[in-house]
């Protein structure tokens, strides 16, 4: 096999505390897989400039070749938070009501992915396997065949597909996704969200579609569609637990929360993660139980991300009143129900975190697979391990749950489903909460990110190309 070579919206060296948050999964996920086959991470550096000199930067870090290019406001307005966080981001997460079709933010998307193939072409190799990631770059296999690449060309979806009756009122869907027949392997998080894709395929491109294999055949090209469940990764994160950093954070919370019992969030701020609905639910939890105010206490660890987003802030400044209306209704001088806390904490500060909470709360309306549900259970004393409750509509909840085993799942929508479950979680008995663990541990500690990628390299060297 050659070199492996990624390209990303954005590349990320990474950094020391705080900056997790603002990363994503995704960084991680990446870095670990560049480490470990050699090669080229390229993507936008994060800046914008309006020379397009075209310049592509390159910088050696850890074994690595970071190449990056900078955009344009323009670019950062239309590509960026137009098309991919206006667009296709809030249509993809089912979130018709969000989305915003507007024909110039397609064009600048557009733009830029012909960009980004213009300055990561001339750096591919022949025998280099190329790795697109995301719904930021979605045509690029095309604009990368229309400058004559021959590789193999794989793509990785991190966040749902959504269902065809959804996915078709997005203009020129069909242009979309006839670009990403182009690739050779396209990877999702789950078989639902692949599933979608075949669907829509069969359905509104008349492709011969082969469920099992998940080969899709159209106009003489076959691609090849299957289901890659994305992992944490693993022995990074217990080193980050042993560390005295973790133990401090531990200890932290342990000695602030005293008697009563921690239940833990931690999301990007993001409509998708369910924050409201979140405290909505806890809200109906003290409504209906108003004497446990004094057992539990909730923590909510959520960094605000794409703030030039309008209906970023709109949110932020809805979570802001609900859990002060909720604190202004429930607290005492001495007791505070929810603390709300806006900025990201480094791995090790979390897995502290985590371990002293006995309830970690995963509740997104939708998510691609939710990394954070795994790094609570990964977190956890296997002798005294908490509960999670996580949505149904996280990717995650297919590895994790079961209606009697594994997390206690949830219909994020519900306040009463959601009051019910902290309920259970609360008043769940060790037995039980060691059964549920060990019924999730070994798919998070084994289906690693390291797994993750040498499951989806090793398919895509293998594809027999056309
Ligand atoms: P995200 O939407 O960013 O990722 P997630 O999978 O939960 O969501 O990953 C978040 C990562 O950021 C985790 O490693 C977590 O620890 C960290 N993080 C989150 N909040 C933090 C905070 N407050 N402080 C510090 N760190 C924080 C997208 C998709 C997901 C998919 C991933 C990976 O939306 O569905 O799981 O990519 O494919």
């Amino acid at each position: 096999m050659g070199r492996l070579v990624v390209i990303s919206n954005r590349v990320a060296v990474p950094k020391a505390r705080g900056a997790a948050g603002a990363q994503g999964g995704l960084a991680g996920a990446l870095n670990s897989a560049l480490k470990e086959y050699g090669g080229i991470w390229f993507g936008w550096s994060g800046q914008q400039s309006d020379d397009r000199t075209g310049n592509v930067k390159l910088q050696r870090n850890d074994g690595v070749t970071i190449a990056t290019i900078d955009l344009s406001s323009r670019d950062v307005d239309e590509y960026y938070n137009g098309y991919a966080n206006s667009t296709l981001w809030p249509l993809f997460h089912y979130r018709l009501d969000l989305t915003e079709y507007e024909r110039e933010t397609g064009k600048g998307y557009e733009r830029v992915n012909e960009r980004f193939a213009e300055c990561v072409s001339p750096l591919i190799e022949e025998d280099d396997l190329v790795w697109v990631h995301d719904y930021h770059l979605l045509p690029l296999g095309d604009r990368l065949r229309a400058r004559g690449l021959k590789n193999r060309i794989g793509f990785f979806l991190h966040i749902p597909w959504p269902p065809t009756r959804l996915f078709v009122s997005l203009p020129f869907h069909e242009r979309l996704v006839r670009t990403m027949l182009e690739y050779d392997l396209i990877g999702f998080q789950t078989d639902e969200w692949r599933e979608s894709f075949l669907h829509y395929c069969r359905k509104e491109l008349g492709a011969k579609v082969d469920e099992s294999s998940g080969s899709i055949t159209l106009d003489g090209r076959t691609v090849i569609a299957r289901a890659y469940p994305i992992g944490i990764d693993w022995e990074h994160f217990q080193a980050q637990g042993q560390t005295e950093e973790a133990r401090k954070a531990e200890q932290r919370l342990v000695s602030s929360t005293r008697l009563r019992t921690a239940m833990i969030g931690v999301d990007r701020l993001d409509y998708s993660k369910g924050l409201p609905e979140r405290i909505d639910g806890i809200g109906r939890f003290f409504d209906q139980h108003p004497k446990r105010v004094s057992d539990l206490v909730f923590i909510q660890i959520a960094p605000p991300s794409r703030e030039d987003v309008e209906t970023y802030q709109q949110m932020r400044t809805l979570l802001e009143q609900k859990t002060g209306q909720i604190n202004g209704a429930r607290s005492e001088v001495d007791l505070v129900p929810i603390r709300y806390v806006n900025r990201g904490y480094s791995h090790a500060e979390l897995y502290g975190f985590f371990r002293a909470s006995k309830i970690g709360l995963v509740t997104p309306l939708r998510d691609g697979m939710n990394l954070v549900a795994k790094e609570y259970v990964a977190a956890q004393d296997p002798e005294d391990p908490g509960a999670l409750i996580l949505s149904r509509f996280a990717g995650a909840a297919r590895q994790l749950g079961t209606d009697v085993e594994g997390a206690v799942l949830v219909n994020p929508h519900s306040p009463d489903d959601l009051s019910h479950a902290i309920r259970i979680a609360l008043d769940m008995p060790r037995a039980e909460r060691k059964a549920r663990y060990q019924a999730m541990i070994g798919t998070i500690r084994d289906d690693n990110v390291q797994a993750w990628t040498k499951h989806f390299c090793a398919d895509l060297a293998a594809v027999r190309q056309q």
